[in-house]
């Protein structure tokens, strides 16, 4: 295993481009304001950057349905412009890492239209099963297969030109690529080739351990033979997931090495994370092993999952032991060889400051979004900051449905409330406001102008998606030279993470398992020991006595960042109770 390679000490911020920065008027965010924004980002102190989709894309998804992986799409510019993003973060010290997206293509990538006609080459790179029209995959007579897309309706689209089905885990303009086909790899790698040799630093891999599926000896996929319903749960829309078929397949390991061997092998200070849902952090181990040559670490979920374990619409309140027994899992099971990924925040996750601190007045939204910042960063692996997250940028709280963009919402909210009727629409409007994917693709907010910075103020037309209102005070304008601002905290933490070794290199150990409150831990690396105390509630909590007896060896000098000052962390101690969200 090499010794602590470059990232084990570095941290990235996550672009989503369409809502970062326009700078043509047409409400959509753009590499050429990416380009603005580099000298913004390299103040943060951020090493690496990942990028969401940039690449050709109908925009089915947003992005996430590509179809060409060799161009950039109009919306967001050219090539030419991503060479000289490249170049200007380069220049910076910032490396830029795209988001690779090949478990599926777009259904209008040239792949998938030449796949339509069984005699050409490409007529066994997508997953197609025979099946008559109007009726779903399955041997005639058998029941047929009820896989449900992960955007709703059956997982399995009719193609009138083939005249069969194709398997589509998403939407349906996402068809799933056959990994099982050589001829696919191939064509894979030789496209990230090409971006590496174009100077991008690495990937971030969408929903990669999907990629091997557990097909049988004669490659045919579980359950299509036959009615699925009683192998797999069927979701209340009368759909069962295909996911576990799909999930950490058996040759997931064997095509990880390959691409590694075929694209990384002799490159030097690149980075590559795999998004991992249902992965465990035993296979986290494994896949992050450097010397099983696979990736440099993953996105793991069961964190992420503990406030929706009735699914994603029925989002609970956070329970800290849940979060503490899943985050010391993590640290623990890489705790010899591999490494972790640390993130509350992602495009597909509400924005963690209104989803588990406390964005109801300014105060509680200042010292929660501090809380959880020092809380995940203090965290022993590489931290991803969300744009927008180092700013305290909270949940959309949209009033009406059309202001909803993501297909995710909308085919939810149709499916559940007018075809499922399992819920009716103001319960359904609750549950969007508080877990939906546009909670965290409303536009940066740079200024208190009207749009906030996004776009110009007389722009011809609006946003994409609505401007958060709370922009009037929450934006980078107000906070970029402010210490005691959000964006100040989150530059002391990175700075503290590049300074101090223990942050990156040092051990991980809980106190106060049980505590329902407060979240602390140590570090320790040789002589250095860091302890952080967070109370994770908006009430007063006691010191619980693992914490305390570990506070008693501490004096003001020994405080080296708190989200108050230290006199007042002090007298919290000596009156041995944490006002709410302290953190120190
Ligand atoms: O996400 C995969 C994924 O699991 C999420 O879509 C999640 O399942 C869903 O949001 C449930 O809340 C990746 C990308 O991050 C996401 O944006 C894409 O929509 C998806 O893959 C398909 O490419
Ligand atoms: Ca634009």
């Amino acid at each position: 295993a090499t010794p602590n390679p470059w990232w084990s000490n570095a941290v990235v911020y996550q672009i989503y481009p369409r809502s970062f920065q326009d700078t043509n008027g047409d409400g959509f965010g753009d590499l050429k304001g990416i380009t603005s924004r580099l000298d913004y980002l390299a103040d943060l102190g951020v090493d690496v950057l990942w990028l969401s989709p940039v690449y050709k894309s109908p925009q089915d998804d947003n992005g996430y349905d590509i179809s060409d992986y060799q161009d950039i799409d109009p919306l967001f510019g050219t090539l030419e412009d991503m060479d000289e993003l490249l170049a200007e973060a380069h220049k910076r010290g910032l490396k830029i890492v795209m988001d690779l997206v090949v478990n599926h293509t777009s259904d209008e990538h040239a792949w998938f239209e030449a796949s339509k006609d069984k005699n050409d080459p490409h007529a066994d790179w997508y997953w197609w099963r025979p099946a008559k029209p109007g009726h779903e995959p399955g041997t005639p007579g058998a029941e047929p297969n009820e896989w449900g897309g992960t955007f709703g309706g059956s997982a399995w689209e009719y193609s009138p030109e083939r005249g069969e089905y194709y398997l589509h885990t998403f939407s349906k303009k996402q068809p799933d690529l056959n990994w099982e086909n050589p001829a696919v790899r191939r064509a894979v790698y030789d496209m990230m080739n090409w971006w590496m040799d174009r100077g991008v630093d690495g990937f971030r891999m969408d929903v990669i351990t999907l990629i091997s599926k557990h097909v049988d000896a004669n490659g045919e996929l579980p359950g299509v033979a036959g009615s699925l319903s009683d192998d797999l749960p069927v979701g209340e829309e009368g759909y069962s997931s295909p996911w576990p078929f799909s999930m950490d397949g058996p040759r997931l390991d064997e095509f990880l090495a390959e691409m590694r061997r075929e694209v990384f092998e002799g490159r030097e200070g690149f980075l590559t994370v795999g998004e991992a849902q249902g992965v465990t952090p035993e296979r986290n181990e494994h896949i992050t092993d450097p010397d099983n040559g696979e990736l440099d670490m993953l996105f793991l979920f069961d964190h992420i999952g503990i406030d929706q374990p009735a699914g994603k619409w029925d989002m609970t309140e956070l329970e800290l032991h849940k979060l503490k027994r899943s985050m010391v899992q993590q640290q623990k099971s890489v705790a010899q060889r591999g490494w972790s990924s640390l993130f509350f925040n992602n495009h597909d996750q509400p924005r963690s400051v209104s989803r588990w601190g406390d964005d109801s007045n300014e105060e509680m939204r200042v010292a929660s979004a501090k809380a959880l910042a020092m809380l995940l960063h203090l965290h022993r692996g590489t931290p991803y900051i969300y744009q927008g997250e180092e700013l305290g940028m909270t949940n959309a709280h949209f009033a009406s449905l059309d202001q909803y963009r993501d297909l995710e919402s909308l085919n939810a909210f149709d499916q559940r409330v007018n075809k499922a009727k399992i819920q009716d629409a103001a319960s359904m409007m609750c549950a969007l406001a508080k877990a939906s994917r546009d909670n965290s693709r409303t536009p940066m907010q740079w200024d208190a102008s009207e749009y906030a910075g996004f776009t110009m103020p007389d722009a011809a037309v609006e946003p994409w998606i609505s401007v958060n209102p709370n922009h009037a005070e929450i934006n980078a304008a107000a906070e970029f030279d402010d210490p005691d601002s959000v964006y100040g905290f989150y530059k002391k933490l990175i700075a503290m993470r590049h300074n101090d070794s223990v942050v990156a290199a040092g051990s991980f150990h809980l106190l106060d398992e049980e505590d329902a409150y407060v979240y602390s831990f140590t570090r320790t690396l040789d002589a250095t020991t860091l302890l952080v105390v967070i109370n994770v509630s908006s009430r007063m909590s006691c010191i619980p006595s693992q914490t305390a007896a570990a506070l008693d060896k501490v004096s003001a000098e020994d405080i080296v960042l708190t989200g108050t000052n230290a006199e007042a962390i002090i007298r919290q101690i000596q009156s041995g109770t944490l006002m709410p969200w302290s953190a120190f």
